[in-house]
């Protein structure tokens, strides 16, 4: 009985184990690349509206996975806001979940540069690297959730 049950599963997983329409799948993470664009606070109120995050890559493959898409399928706009920020103390990047240092920055040459001491949000942009950018203009972003649907089941 227990056999069959796990066969079952193994059959169905492929089928449950997705992303929301629209979002973009990367491992245990699904992504979602904004149409509308908000300030960096905005973008975050947006995502929880979905029980998501704006997304905070801190494994490789999730960065390049990211970058990858910024860079070839989403091209049309050249910024998106990231969950990251140097926003309490200048110069000290931060991932806005969990308030941890961000270890993995990838960021374009000359980055952070703070320009006019005002930019305390991480944005990706369009070369796929990462930019310190103005907290309150107007950017699309990337949401994220994390890609359990059906997992959970499997163990
Ligand atoms: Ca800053
Ligand atoms: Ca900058």
């Amino acid at each position: 009985m227990m056999r069959s049950i796990l066969s079952l599963i193994t059959v169905l997983a492929p089928l449950i184990q997705a992303c929301p329409p629209g979002w973009k799948e990367n491992g245990e993470h699904c992504y979602f690349f904004s149409l509308e664009t908000g300030t960096w606070a905005y973008a975050g109120s947006y995502c929880r509206n979905f029980n998501a995050k704006l997304a905070e890559p801190m494994e490789a493959a999730d960065v390049v996975f990211i970058d990858t898409a910024v860079k070839s399928t989403h091209p049309r706009i050249g910024e998106y806001y990231l969950g990251g920020g140097d926003f309490f103390i200048e110069g000290e990047w931060i991932w806005a979940s969990t308030l941890s240092p961000i270890t993995n920055a990838n960021w374009s040459p000359g980055e952070p540069n703070d320009l006019a001491g005002r930019e305390d949000c991480l944005g990706v942009v369009l070369s796929g690297l990462w930019n310190d950018v103005p907290c309150n203009i107007s950017l699309p972003f990337v949401c994220e959730l994390e890609n359990d649907f059906g997992q959970e089941t499997i163990g």
